[in-house]
């Protein structure tokens, strides 16, 4: 047993949020140790050489002795209530008030001097982040934007130390350990299933996902979805809609005959001068506006941003055409609901031409919502990765499948089969631990072979 001396606070992980963390205890000069329950966590020995004098434990945290700990702080990807910690996750920490074992957003609401929006659900929350930061920045406003999505929430507190507004995406495993995160708006964008592996069932994913509103001041949540109303008292809600909208809800409307971002009966934008596409995009934008008007950004300055605003890369994102023949990147399509929304903002006009490269880890999501959509519009679906043969059941009887090894493989496959006009789409409903470091690696491979194709395949021409 090791034992954590008293006063030294533990942080458990050295991934990017474990390091964000122990950057920030540094600054406020709060003493601390490290944990990983990795025997040689990547990075390991880069971190020791910058700091000689912290001390790092790896392996089981089971063999930690906690009784004097200050406070834990664990980082995201680690259930709080996993081994070693399960014992402290239901204590108080009697300095804090808090529970002894928080996150990095808990130490994040500690220290921020300005106000926080912040956004969850299951899919798009990087993308109306991302929009929203746009439309701060057209606005003339001093904002930062990081958390889930690129730079860890603490770094954000050194580069930005002026900001008058964090734009923080929030993912489930940030706001299950954020004690109160008190936002000014907080939304919650839609529910389908994800991470049930680690929440245990929807209840639980969707419990965690409920945190972001408490002492929130505006909620701003999605009308189709009653699982994104806030469930905490919050001063008010705002809507959006993918119907037409009343009221002071955000909605698509026929104005002029032209499909058009509403407020009510008020026209704000009309589609066709969006550069992103997909309906699934246009709920992305009425949500972004929503939160831009609550946070008091100018309408224009909104707009403008809009109109610019090409989407992110690896969502849906089209690579290049080869031979008549469509390659999109959606690595980001990690779970069932984003996958679907792929389908349907692509492959919808497709009927038969859609071949669709899935597989990976599942997390213990129901594939079947797959089989209707991709019986309309598929010719044939490549299946790579550990949970292939998961999908393939799921989709018998509906759709051809085929299960590859690997990506390379199940791109090899699709380029023999696909006829011009087709688009072969990699949106994966999984995620990509199995076979690559992250999604973002996933989507470079598929990128790189594409672009090589390409290459080849016009040299031979
Ligand atoms: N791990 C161990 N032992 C440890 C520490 C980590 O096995 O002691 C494993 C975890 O189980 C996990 C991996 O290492 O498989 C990474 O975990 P981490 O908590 O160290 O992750 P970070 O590197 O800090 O990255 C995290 C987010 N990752 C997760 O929540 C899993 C990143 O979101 C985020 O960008 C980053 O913090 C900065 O804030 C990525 C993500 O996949 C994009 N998020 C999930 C999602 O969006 O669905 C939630
Ligand atoms: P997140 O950060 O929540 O993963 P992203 O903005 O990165 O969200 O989008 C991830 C994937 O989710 C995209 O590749 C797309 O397939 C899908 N998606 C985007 N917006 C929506 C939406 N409003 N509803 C459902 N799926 C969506």
């Amino acid at each position: 047993m090791v034992r954590v001396a008293k006063g030294l606070t533990l942080v458990v992980g050295l991934g990017l949020s474990g390091r964000a963390i122990c950057r920030h205890l540094s600054r406020l000069k709060v003493p601390y140790m490290v944990a990983d329950t990795r025997a040689e966590p990547p990075g390991l020995d880069d971190f020791k050489a910058a700091h000689p004098d912290v001390e790092v434990h790896c392996g089981p945290l089971t063999s930690l002795d906690l009784r004097d700990v200050e406070e834990v702080v664990v980082s995201p990807g680690l259930d709080p209530r996993m081994p070693g910690l399960i014992e402290l996750a239901d204590q108080l920490n009697p300095h804090t008030g808090e529970p002894m074992v928080v996150g990095e957003i808990a130490l994040f609401v500690r220290a921020a001097n300005a106000p926080i929006a912040a956004i969850t659900g299951s899919n798009a929350k990087s993308t109306v982040t991302s929009l929203l930061g746009e439309m701060a920045a057209a606005a003339g406003v001093n904002a930062a934007v990081g958390g889930n999505l690129g730079t860890p929430a603490l770094d954000l507190l050194a580069s930005h130390p002026d900001a008058a507004l964090y734009i923080l995406e929030l993912s489930s495993f940030q706001l299950e350990m954020t004690p109160h995160l008190n936002a000014s708006c907080a939304a919650f964008l839609n529910l389908s299933e994800d991470h049930l592996d680690r929440h245990g069932d929807m209840h639980g994913y969707r419990t965690a996902k409920q945190r972001i509103f408490m002492g929130a001041k505006h909620a701003v949540v999605n009308a189709d979805d009653p699982n994104t109303w806030p469930e905490y008292p919050v001063d008010q809600v705002t809507y959006f809609t993918q119907a037409a909208s009343k009221g002071s809800e955000w909605g698509l409307a026929l104005h002029h005959e032209k499909l058009t971002l509403m407020q009510g009966f008020t026209p704000w934008l009309a589609i066709d001068e969006l550069k992103m596409a997909g309906q699934h995009n246009y709920l992305n934008a009425l949500a972004a506006l929503a939160m831009g008007q609550v946070l008091g950004f100018a309408a224009e300055p909104m707009c403008s941003a809009l109109r610019e605003f090409k989407g992110l890369v690896h969502r849906s994102e089209v690579i290049a055409e080869i031979n008549g023949v469509t390659w999109v990147n959606d690595t980001k399509g990690t779970n069932v609901g984003a996958t679907l929304a792929a389908i349907n903002g692509i492959g919808a006009t497709l009927e038969g031409r859609l071949i669709l490269l899935a597989g990976g880890i599942g997390k213990g999501a129901d594939f079947t919502p797959l089989a209707k959509p991709l019986t309309a519009c598929a010719r044939h679906v490549l299946l790579f990765g550990r949970d292939a043969p998961l999908l393939a059941e799921a989709l018998h009887g509906h759709v051809t499948t085929q299960q590859v090894d690997d990506l390379t493989q199940a791109m090899q496959a699709a380029f023999e089969l696909a006829q011009p006009g087709d688009c072969v789409l990699l949106s994966p409903a999984c995620a990509s631990l199995d076979q690559f470091a992250n999604y973002p690696a996933r989507g470079e491979a598929f990128r790189r072979w594409v672009l090589d194709k390409a290459s080849t395949t016009a040299e031979e021409a």
